[in-house]
């Protein structure tokens, strides 16, 4: 059967069972958005980012949609059925009766925005202004599941308001040193506040009957017990990684690659309070690989630990960067299956692996992974 016939079903309850329909982002048009307040701190003072800001340029665009485009046709050469979302025009001014902004971002990266659980495909709050309204990429593909899978829960967390009161001000000034950042993030004082929920979906991690969340500058207190109201079926989880100094997103810190086996960014190391939880349960959490780059490519947010930013096919085959030496070393040494894939020029645009995909699909079901909570 080809991999376009394969019927619509929304099921997927963890990061590594056998992956058979996913989303894969593009390129096209995508900006990098005027400072805002939550951005400003993830942007390093010596970041080539700062005071930048308009759409990124055609050959940029065309070099990560080949990648993308590479990606899609090697998931579909595994049997994955892959869909796309439709981007809009990223670069006009926004605005809600709360605030107005010069562009959006776009849509690379799903992984940020839909958090599927199940049968259900949930649009996370998001806690950027400019990523306010980047569900609108995801919505024909959604509004299509829907249709064509009768157990589909389409679900939208509710739109955050976004005013000055949902940041700090002057969170970090520009000579702060990294010590007093990694201080402050070590006190979970985190550019945002508890005014409303928030949270980006990739700050999520599916572990079955459990979801482990980050607890960062995309992830709010408030967001995290949304979630488990949300979900009252499930086992919510704050986890916070002190050594991060910009802590977005979970999925180049801690990677869980099967049952059992967890990478832990080496610098951002789960603090022992929270490494118990896994441990009682028989989880081994290890070191992942360095990075091989000693900078990410130009005009990126992200780190170098996109390294660790894989995606499973299932818990014997593995998708990850093809420059990254190392990580690839690690995961061979696992016994894992490996897939190298060029990625490196689409990491500007929101990221990795991971990040540039997101779950509709995966065989199997809800299973409990951790017995002693
Ligand atoms: N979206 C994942 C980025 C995390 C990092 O920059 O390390």
């Amino acid at each position: 059967m080809a991999v376009t016939e394969i019927k619509t079903v929304v099921n997927s309850w963890n990061e590594w069972d056998p992956l058979k329909h996913i989303i894969v982002g593009r390129a096209d048009g995508c900006c990098i958005p005027p400072s805002e307040p939550a951005s400003d701190p993830k942007i390093p003072a010596d970041s080539d980012m700062r005071g930048v800001h308009g759409p990124r340029s055609a050959e940029a665009v065309e070099k990560a949609n080949a990648q993308l485009d590479n990606l899609t046709k090697i998931l579909e050469q595994h049997g994955v059925r892959v869909d796309r979302p439709d981007p809009i025009d990223f670069n006009q001014d926004i605005g809600t009766p709360d605030w107005q902004h010069g562009s959006m971002f776009g849509c690379q990266p799903p992984r940020d925005v839909i958090l599927t659980v199940g049968s259900e495909m949930l649009e996370a709050t998001m806690s950027y202004r400019s990523r306010w309204f980047e569900y609108l990429c995801y919505r024909p593909l959604l509004q299509r599941f829907y249709d064509e899978d009768p157990k589909m829960r389409h679900e939208a967390a509710p739109k955050p308001r976004l005013t000055d009161a949902s940041y700090k001000a002057n969170y970090l000034s520009d000579d702060i040193t990294i010590d007093e950042r990694l201080e402050m993030v070590s006190r979970k004082d985190f550019v945002t506040t508890e005014e409303e929920p928030l949270f980006d979906a990739a700050d999520c991690l599916r572990f079955g009957k459990d979801l482990v969340v980050q607890h960062g500058f995309t992830t709010n207190l408030k967001g995290i017990d949304w979630l488990q109201r949300h979900f009252p079926g499930l086992r919510v989880h704050a986890v916070n990684f002190p050594g991060d100094p910009y802590p977005i997103h979970i999925d180049a810190t801690f990677t869980p690659l099967r049952p059992g086996l967890i990478i832990n960014n080496p610098e951002r190391r789960l603090p022992d309070e929270q490494r118990s939880f896994f441990q009682r349960n028989g989880w081994e959490i290890v070191n992942a690989a360095r990075p091989a780059h000693n900078e990410p490519p130009p005009l990126c947010y992200s780190s170098v630990w996109l390294s660790m930013n894989v995606l499973m096919i299932d818990e014997k085959t593995v998708c990850a960067e093809a420059s990254e030496v190392h990580q690839l070393d690690q995961l061979d040494s696992f016994g894992f299956n490996v897939i190298p894939i060029p990625f490196r020029d689409s990491y500007p645009f929101g990221g990795g692996l991971h990040c540039a995909t997101t779950d509709v699909y995966r065989e199997g079901d809800c299973q409990d992974y951790f017995p002693k909570q």
